[in-house]
């Protein structure tokens, strides 16, 4: 056997290991989808608001916001050294602005279909002073309260909510009171990237499916292992 029949059969050698590793990577991984999750949600965006549009300011409007019943300021890294720990903290929202009076915020309406959704939203206590204020969203009919001290580091919150059918809702957040909390002090909760998502099943091949996928691309791995083979003899 000649030098250069040697570095073939090396390399057919090579190439069949190649095949059989490439060919129990697709079975492992065709088990893996079949016995995986049969049903896959996936978000779909309706609005994201980061507030990074709007000029700082008190008593302030706001960009795709109605403001009402009252006031918010803008603020943020330049205006107040606010937002501490925002994903996006040059601007949020102090949603109890400068005239003794916090605003609601609202923005919509918005049609949507049947289905899951969820409001979620980054709020922090105002490290303005150590008093607790409580922040309200809602949307449709769901509704969270979040009450938190000025030293409250910055989390995300969600409200999940269902819809029977075709609806119009709304999204809308307001400092509200109670005991033990501030209201319409001029010092609120300061609120960031707000987000409205659906949440769709996504469509899955069916099991049988993937199972003659799988068959599939064994047979192809198998089909170009003998072809190599052949044109080597
Ligand atoms: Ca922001
Ligand atoms: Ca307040």
């Amino acid at each position: 056997m000649g030098i250069s029949n040697r570095l073939v059969r090396v390399s057919d050698k090579g190439g069949d290991m190649l095949h059989r590793r490439w060919a129990i990577r697709v079975a492992v991984f065709s088990l893996a989808l079949v016995v995986g999750p049969a049903r896959v949600a996936r978000a779909s965006t309706i609005f994201f608001d980061d507030f990074e549009s709007n000029a700082y300011g008190l008593n302030a409007s706001l960009n795709n916001w109605t403001v009402s019943s009252g006031t918010v300021d803008v603020v943020g890294s330049g205006f107040f050294g606010l937002c501490v720990g925002s994903p996006t903290p040059a601007h949020c929202v102090d949603t109890d602005g400068s005239s003794g009076q916090a605003g609601t915020i609202t923005r919509g309406p918005f049609s949507l279909a049947a289905g899951s959704y969820a409001l979620s939203f980054w709020a922090s206590g105002n490290q303005r002073d150590s008093l607790t204020n409580e922040l309200e969203a809602s949307v449709a009919s769901a509704v969270l309260d979040v009450p938190l001290v000025g030293s409250a580091p910055g989390q995300f919150y969600t409200l999940n909510f269902t819809l029977a059918s075709l609806t119009s809702v709304s999204v809308a957040f307001h400092e509200i009171g109670g005991a033990g909390i501030t209201v319409n002090d001029n010092v609120g909760i300061l609120l960031d990237n707000v987000t409205l998502s659906s949440s769709q099943a996504a469509p899955v091949p069916e099991p049988a499916s993937l199972v003659m996928l799988g068959t599939g691309l064994l047979g192809v791995a198998a089909r170009r292992r003998r072809r190599k083979a052949a044109t080597k003899v």
